[in-house]
């Protein structure tokens, strides 16, 4: 029996999610995947405006392109179709070796109608917009408009018939449906068809969900106008989703734009009312089982908010995705938070040089704001399919720098692991016999971690800019810790290869991280 030259099958099976105990994995040829996305920009989603696109999706050694497909593109005229876009769009992913996510932007776009054809827009008494409180016409496309959700499905439905057709490989990955939706400025449609709804019992399903009947101002109180449009937008969305996976059965998700998570109010109609916003995520996921993820769009500066938005968001019953972060040079070092806390993908937004969107991210992408992100992902890029992997099976910790610097740690197992910022790779601040300068990187928003346990004792570890260290969590009396071996690395078919031991000056001081690094570290105790 010969067993060289065997070839394995390439496993061309659908992508899908899957979930074991509270932890995801987004399973892509078979095995799990970590997107490395970047998002282009709003109007980069036409054959001439790829060259501008390619280059920033290889400099930033990304695995997916995260691009739009418009409604007003595909259906120009109603009923006939123009596929032109995609069919460029997916061969070059393929020559460039990535995959897809294919933002739709149909009905809503930033809760607006501004991505649907021209004979939809025109069209207000077909296909209506909300009403105000006031009885005035509001921008928001009302998701009570039947004539509305049919359009947009058989449009999406054609869309995704087409992808079966076109990618058998699976090139496009996932499927965004609609894109940030919600109100801005009326926290729901007040048409007589909506206050009829609003003022009946809320729909048997989301009561056997909440365990509650009664009105929608009798459940859901002060919450009452985003839990019912979040309700409506969420069935609509789910009928559009489940008629395209019928065709395609990719999975699906939805970015959002959610509240400050530390605010007592949030939910309460400001905000974009509606969305799959941590406030009414139950509604929502009641109502959208064909929505896989509700993933955070994320666009604050500051660390507390930031990680804030993140644990509300990464639920056992919705993975950790964020589809939209800002491109700027503060953003990078949420990656490591991002997978600490179990992200199946990540993604800066407006990664081309079509268009800069400062304030929300850079001013311009330039080497040194792209490098931070770049850099961290040509570590990640090559062992991606493995700490997807492993950090399925296994629990992840993340760390970025906070807004101040300061020293942060996280218990996992028995191990207490810190992180520091700003610091020389050798020796310690508060070393009065010689003086020391400080680094000037510590008041740069850098560093960060992110940690898997891979047992007991051990933890596969990748960051930048940071200290990384290790204690008992409770020590016993006379127990000190060591380290067994440090080995920075990486994985070469699945199996973990050395490079070198780090030793000596390099573990001394902790674990410094400067450039993006993989370690494997292995613990242990002595007396
Ligand atoms: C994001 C992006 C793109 C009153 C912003 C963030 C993308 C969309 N929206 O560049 O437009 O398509 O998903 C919205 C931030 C809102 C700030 C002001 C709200």
């Amino acid at each position: 029996l010969c067993l060289s030259g065997v070839a394995t099958a390439k496993d061309t099976s659908l992508p899908r999610l899957e979930s074991r105990d509270g932890r995801h994995a987004l399973i892509v040829d078979g095995e799990p995947f970590l997107i490395l996305g970047g998002q282009a920009n709003n109007s980069s989603n036409y054959p001439a405006m790829l060259p501008e696109v390619w280059p920033t999706v290889r400099a930033l050694h990304a695995n997916t392109l995260e691009i739009p497909v418009a409604w007003e593109q595909i259906e120009p005229v109603e009923g006939q179709f123009d596929f032109s876009w995609v069919d460029a769009l997916v061969p070059e992913a393929r020559e460039n070796g990535v995959r897809l996510v294919l933002l739709w932007f149909g009905t809503w776009k930033n809760t607006g109608p501004s991505y649907m054809p021209e004979w939809v827009k025109r069209d207000t008494r077909r296909f209506p917009r909300m009403k105000t409180r006031d009885g005035k016409t509001h921008y928001v496309p009302s998701p009570h408009g039947r004539a509305t959700l049919e359009a947009d499905k058989r449009a999406f439905v054609a869309l995704m018939r087409h992808l079966r057709e076109i990618d058998p490989q699976h090139t496009v990955i996932m499927v965004q449906p609609e894109n940030e939706v919600g109100s801005y400025g009326s926290p729901r449609d007040f048409s007589p068809e909506a206050n009829r709804l609003f003022a009946g019992p809320i729909p048997a399903e989301l009561a056997r969900k909440v365990g509650r009947r009664g009105t929608w101002s009798e459940v859901f109180g002060r919450k009452a106008d985003s839990s019912f449009n979040a309700w409506y937008t969420a069935r609509y969305i789910d009928e559009i989703a489940a008629a395209g996976q019928a065709e395609l059965n990719l999975p699906m998700y939805v970015n959002v734009v959610t509240s400050d998570p530390f605010d007592p109010r949030a939910g309460e109609g400001d905000g974009a009312s509606g969305g799959a916003d941590w406030p009414v995520l139950d509604v929502w996921k009641a109502a959208a089982p064909h929505i896989a993820i509700a993933a955070p769009d994320l666009y604050d500066r500051g660390y507390k908010i930031y990680a804030g938005k993140l644990d509300k968001m990464a639920r056992p019953d919705n993975p950790l995705f964020v589809p939209e972060t800002g491109n700027d040079l503060e953003f990078a070092r949420y990656f490591w938070l991002a997978l600490g806390k179990g992200a199946i993908g990540w993604s800066p937004f407006g990664m081309d040089t079509t268009y800069a969107n400062f304030p929300l991210g850079a001013k311009r992408l330039d080497a040194g704001t792209l490098g931070a992100f770049a850099s961290k992902f040509a570590l990640m890029r090559p062992i991606a399919r493995d700490w997807a992997r492993l950090a399925f099976e296994h629990p992840t910790v993340g760390f970025a720098r906070g807004d101040d610097a300061s020293d942060q740690s996280a218990v996992s197992g028995r191990w207490k692991i810190t992180a520091r910022y700003g610091l020389w790779a050798f020796g310690e601040p508060s070393w009065t016999w010689m003086e020391i300068p400080p680094n000037p990187k510590k008041d740069q928003p850098i560093g960060g971690a992110a940690l898997i346990q891979l047992g007991p004792d051990e933890f596969l570890l990748a960051g930048s800019d940071a200290r990384i260290g290790f204690e008992l969590a409770a020590p016993k009396p006379g127990e000190n810790v060591h380290y067994l071996s440090v080995e920075e690395g990486t994985f070469e078919s699945g199996r973990w290869m050395m490079k070198r031991r780090w030793n000596g000056d390099q573990t001394d001081y902790g674990l410094n991280l400067a450039e993006p690094t993989l370690l494997r570290v292995r613990l242990g105790t002595y007396r």
